[in-house]
Parts: structure tokens; sequence; C-alpha cells
């Protein structure tokens, strides 16, 4: 039998992918409290070079843009280097790696802010529920709506952490303009209650994201740069009138911009797919480059979408976390283990670094029951 499509490789802009699936970016908070990633860090990608790229877990851009204990960022020169050492072993396996560029905006807590402010936004509108701090969940405050002046602050955090990614040695950079994070609340009407240049009409709401884009692109180039969107992903109580026509028309200016892919979360982050009745070939027919789709993906849903060119990259994400070997066991149709939810979030190697990849001789034994 032919190797199927996802197992085949794949050019992605200047990358060489060994094959079309796809870590996704996880969470899973243990760095230290101060955003710098661990050798644990080092151990865990290293593990799961298998996929053809890895996207790093979401990444701070600052400490303004934090919303959760012990997550990384890429502000400071220990960070950095830190991360070098997880590129360096990535490539030393032979893999890629692009690294999430993160601000939560409203999804924080003044605990996780510098001197205890507020959290900053599009608008004031406290999100519903609760952050994740250090010292447990606590209810989240209303944030302070961003001022004009201070946007081209916001923008150079995005550059500097661009130009940090790739001191860092990473592949490229993915903008995380998704799930209900500080980009996404500029795009929803829910969230964005502005009246200056950055509210109102769809092509306002769009303005600050494209200005970080351009600016992610300018400041390393657009084959190194690529998006992340989740059309109906509601967090925090975000929302917004009209997720289609939205949508539609932010995946046209991307597709001006020509970034390295548009990774795509197709229904509620990490829950259900495709029950909300939205179109998302119209986003596959506005975009001409590479499309990566996200959700509930297994081995058939993959294998099926990828064949018939609905996606280009086929994203995993909890079965990443409980096979670093996952494309092997994908390909030869071996058993996956199970993940632990308990150890997702937090503390050390327990639920990190030791799920099992197959043994040699499993590995033989299953290839040759395939
Ligand atoms: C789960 C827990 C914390 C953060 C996202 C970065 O939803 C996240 C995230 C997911 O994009």
């Amino acid at each position: 039998m032919a190797q199927k499509k996802l197992f085949q490789p794949y050019d992605l802009g200047p990358l060489h992918l060994s094959n079309r699936t796809v870590m996704a970016p996880l969470t899973r908070s243990r760095a230290t409290s101060d955003g710098v990633p661990k050798d644990i860090h080092v151990e865990y990608y290293r593990q799961r070079v298998g996929a053809g790229l890895i996207i790093s877990e979401a990444t701070n851009i600052t400490v303004e843009g934090r919303g959760y204990a012990w997550t990384p960022g890429i502000f400071s020169d220990e960070q950095v280097t830190a991360w070098k050492k997880v590129t360096d072993a990535v490539h030393e396996e032979g893999g890629k790696i692009v690294l999430q560029l993160w601000h939560v905006g409203r999804i924080s807590h003044p605990d996780l802010q510098p001197g205890g402010q507020a959290p900053v936004a599009p608008s004031a509108v406290k999100p519903e529920g609760k952050a994740f701090t250090e010292a447990g969940f606590k209810d989240h405050e209303t944030p302070r709506a961003l001022e004009e002046a201070e946007l081209p602050r916001v923008v150079a955090d995005y550059v500097k952490a661009t130009r940090n990614a790739r001191a860092a040695g990473f592949d490229g950079v993915e903008v995380h303009s998704a799930n209900g994070y500080l980009l996404d609340q500029f795009l929803r009407d829910g969230t964005n209650t502005r009246t200056d240049r950055y509210g109102g009409s769809i092509e306002n709401r769009m303005r600050f994201p494209l200005e970080v884009l351009d600016a992610v692109i300018a400041a390393w180039d657009k084959e190194h740069v690529g998006v992340r969107i989740s059309p109906v992903t509601v967090m925090g109580g975000s929302s917004e009138s009209d997720q289609q026509t939205l949508f539609n028309a932010y995946v046209e200016e991307l597709n001006k911009r020509k970034p390295l892919y548009l990774h795509v979360i197709e229904g509620q982050t990490g829950g259900d797919r495709d029950k909300d009745g939205f179109d998302y070939r119209a986003l596959r027919e506005r975009f001409d480059g590479p499309y990566m789709g996200n959700n509930g993906y297994d081995a058939k849903l993959a294998i099926e979408q990828v064949e018939s060119g609905e996606v280009d990259l086929a994203c995993f994400g909890k079965l990443f976390i409980s096979n670093p070997d996952l494309v092997t066991r994908l390909e030869i149709g071996a058993p996956l283990n199970d993940w632990n939810k308990d150890t997702f979030y937090g503390g050390d190697e327990k639920g990190y670094t030791d799920y099992p990849s197959l043994t040699a001789e499993e590995r033989a034994r299953y290839a040759q029951a395939a």
C-alpha cells in the first residue's frame, strides 16, 4: 500500500518537513516563575521531533502579555538562552520548531502583571471565569483599555519577541490570533467596543492584529511567520455578532500578506468540531498558502483530510502529550497511550517527559502486523 500523504514530506515555505503532522501548541505551565524554560522542556520537545513541525507552547511576548502561571516568555536574555537549548535539540534530531507569540490581553490577573496592575485589553470588558495564578485560580478582573498612543509599544513588544525567537534558533514564529486572547479581543465586537480607528467596523477591528502581523513580518519575513485563528471559539465570554463575515474578511487580509501558513481551529478549541454551521471551506478558498487544520484530529480524520487536500497539515494536541512517538504509532497502527488530564498543567516531569515511546521490539512487531 502506498504511503499515505500524511506521512510524506512537505515543503512549508523554506522549511522541509519530514511529514505533514504538526504538534499543536500546548500550554503545560512548567517554566520558572520568570518564564524560563528548563531542562525538562529540552527533553520534552526532543522526544516529540517525529512531528513534521512542532509549534511551541504559547509564549509570552512580555510580562504584560502573561495570563497563566509558569508559562514561558521570549522577552529576556535568560529565556532566549534557555529556548536555544530546545531548538538545538529539535534540530539535532532533524525536526523543525516555530515559536508561538502570545499576549493574553484581558485573560490575565493583577497577580500575574508587573506591579500588580490591571491587565490590558482593547476595552474595559471583564472576562468571565478565573485566571490561573501561582496561588491558584482567581476571578478575572476588569482590564484597562489600551490607549491608542500605547499601541505602537505593544507592536514593538511583538517585534522584540520575534527577533528574540529568531536569535533563539526557531524556524519561524506563529502569531496567536485565536482563543480569546489580545488579538482575538480586538477582532470581536463583544470585547472590542472602541470608538477610535481600532473599533467599530470590521476593517477597524482588524487594524491592530494586522499591524502586529505586518510588524512581525517586517522583523523577519513572510516565509517565517504563520498565523493562528479560531473563528467560533468563545473564551472568557468573548463574542462576535457575525463570525463568518469577520473571519472571511480577516483571512482575505491575511492572504494578502502571504504568511507561511494559516492555522485554523475548526470548532470549539479542545471541544466539538464542526457543530456551529461555520463554513471553513470559505476560509480555505480565500487563502492561497498552506492550510493547517486543528481540533479533534485522529489518524483517520488526518489521513482523510490530507489525502483529499482539505488541509495541507494536520495538528495533534493531546495525543502528542501522551505519545512522544505519535507519528510512528499512527503510521504503523500501534496502540496509543491515554493522557492524564491531572498533569496537563503545572508540575514537573510527571505526565510531561515520562510517557513511553514504543521499544524497538514493539515497533517491529506492530510494523509487521500493519
Ligand atoms: C489551555 C490552557 C492555557 C492556555 C490557548 C494558550 O487556548 C492557550 C491555552 C490553552 O491558545
